[in-house]
């Protein structure tokens, strides 16, 4: 295999670190930066190797560690529609950053090219991209080395946000077919995303003005692009765009600041006005939380539930008027850690489905419907209009005015929605249009149902191996006997409910648990942990 030389003298430059091990996870390799060399270097190498062996279409890479702080970073791969990587491919990438010389790594590269007859002659294409962080610069120069080594062909997208590269692949692979994406490039992006938008908020409907906590990082810049193609149409008031203050990143700020304390960003104290609308974007801008204050100054947070329950109504609503209920199933899918008074109120309008956390299982159940929205607590999400949909609503002949309203919202929609993955800055403007058609302030859609107490906690084991899960994560087969405890004393509370499993990305367990009032939720959730520990 001549080619090995070329990447094994390169690969020498780019040595694994003593005693770490290497894992592509839900959201690819996240770690401290600092280790990251190497598997930069290797998933350069592993991206075109993609690229070959799915006869050149273009891959992308993206290096990220999202809403982790600053000194951490990450680097996952897209698949050629803008999606992840097959979770097939995942483990060979394990497999191949923990090789732990320059001679295993290249006799492990032999092994895989040969088992899944890569054909090396094939081009190789590759667009890549990274977030704001310090170390994104030496990690994408690594990446590039892997690159050089098999002769891809790179495409180097800048700082951008995880979506605009989800957007990007899409767009690329399917330039000038008739399933075009739109342009290939950040343009492209913007005009997409705001003239759907502009179309589907008349001037009339204008919102008040939108007040974004970019958590210092890559949805600063992003947002303020966006920001110029909306105009007076849509005011956004950016706030925690300091993406050269050291340490600021995602720093007492952004979307998993707020899930998880539930508070507003103290930067934004006196900034957000009682009644207005905010919302925080993470590191990444793929995740988003909206909130508001009310006149008492008490803080609301509008999570990935809210934002599924508007939306999966809106979008029902318009299925119905322009008359194609009958040949549209629209469907929801949420994981166990949606509230239950979401999952209740969805329920009663359309089917739900709940598989196990992690936005592959999340995308792959919402592609079994017609339009399928489906958002993680944490507000990650979008919605998937399947080929079959899309084409209905491209040959559709409305028989009233109303039904061809509505045909030419659902329309829009589907040009507004970033479907290759969850969008923050696209899933904020479906927000406001779903608003502005409802005219609802901030506390009239928090009213569509009350949030059940719920607490969440994480619990630091010997083995979280140990911890095995069924039923999308809702009941443990190991270790043995834990379930029955667990569900007996979820029994003891009024509205109790509470599951266990591992995390995917930290070395703990984590304990949710709901019930009738707060003091009752933390109460099971402790008591839950006190029987895992
Ligand atoms: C990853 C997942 C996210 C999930 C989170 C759960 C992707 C792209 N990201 O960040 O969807 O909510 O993991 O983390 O799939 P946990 O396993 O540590 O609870
Ligand atoms: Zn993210």
């Amino acid at each position: 295999w001549v080619k090995t030389s070329a990447v094994g003298s390169r690969a020498d430059k780019h040595p694994v670190p003593a005693n770490v091990r290497f894992q592509y996870g839900t959201a690819g390799f996240r770690t401290i930066a600092s280790v990251l060399d190497s598997v930069l270097f290797r998933v350069g190498v592993l991206a075109a190797l993609r690229s070959k062996k799915l006869d050149g279409k273009t891959i992308g890479v993206m290096v990220t560690a999202s809403h982790n702080p600053e000194q951490d970073n990450g680097v996952k791969l897209v698949d050629p529609r803008g999606e992840m990587l097959d979770t097939s491919w995942e483990a060979h990438a394990t497999t191949l950053s923990n090789a732990s010389t320059t001679d295993d790594f290249v006799s492990e590269l032999a092994k895989f090219v040969e088992k899944l007859q890569i054909d090396l002659a094939k081009p190789a294409r590759v667009v890549y991209a990274r977030d704001t962080r310090p170390s994104g610069p030496a990690l994408v120069a690594s990446l590039e080395d892997g690159l050089r080594a098999l002769g891809a062909e790179a495409r180097n997208a800048g700082v951008t946000t995880t979506p605009v590269l989800h957007y990007l692949v899409r767009a690329i692979n399917t330039l000038g077919t008739k399933d075009s994406y739109g342009e290939d490039s950040e343009e492209g992006y913007f005009q997409k995303l705001s003239s759907a938008y502009l179309k589907l908020v008349a001037p009339r409907q204008t919102p008040p003005p939108l007040l974004i906590d970019c958590a210092n990082g890559v949805g600063a810049p992003i947002a303020t692009r966006l920001a110029t193609y909306l105009g007076d149409r849509l005011s956004l008031v950016l706030e925690n765009t300091a993406i050269d203050t050291p340490g600021a990143l995602n720093n007492a700020c952004g979307a998993d600041f707020v899930k998880t304390s539930q508070k507003l960003p103290p930067s934004l104290a006196g900034r957000l006005q009682p009644g207005q609308r905010g919302c925080s974007l993470d590191g990444d801008a793929d995740r988003l939380m909206y909130f508001y204050i009310d006149q008492r100054n008490q803080f609301h947070m509008l999570d990935g539930d809210k934002i599924a329950a508007l939306v999966a109504a809106f979008i029902v609503d318009l299925v119905k008027t322009s008359g194609l209920e009958s040949q549209m199933k629209v469907g929801v899918v949420q994981t166990a850690y949606a509230n239950g008074a979401s999952t209740k109120y969805l329920t009663e309008r359309l089917p739900v489905k709940c598989v196990p956390t992690g936005v592959k299982h999340l995308h792959h159940a919402a592609e079994s419907y017609n339009i399928g929205v489906y958002f993680e607590a944490n507000g990650h999400g979008t919605v998937l209009f399947s080929p079959a949909a899309q084409e209905t609503l491209q040959t559709y002949e409305p028989s009233t005015p109303a039904q061809a309203t509505a045909l030419e919202h659902l329309r829009n929609l589907n040009q507004l929605i970033n479907q290759t993955v969850g969008d923050a800055l696209s899933d904020m403007l479906l927000v406001e249009v779903v608003l502005a058609h409802k005219a609802y302030d901030g506390s009239d859609w928090d009213s569509l149902y009350v949030d059940l107490p719920n607490r969440l906690v994480k619990v630091v084991v010997a083995d979280r191996n140990q911890f095995k899960t069924e039923d999308a994560e809702r009941q443990l087969v190991s270790p043995p006997g834990l379930q029955s405890k667990i569900t007996d004393l979820a029994r003891r509370f009024e509205g109790g409910r509470s599951f266990v499993r591992p995390s995917g990305t930290e070395d703990v367990v984590r304990v949710y648990a709901e019930a009738g009032s707060k003091p009752q939720a933390d109460e099971l959730a402790f008591r839950v942990a006190g029987l895992v520990y």
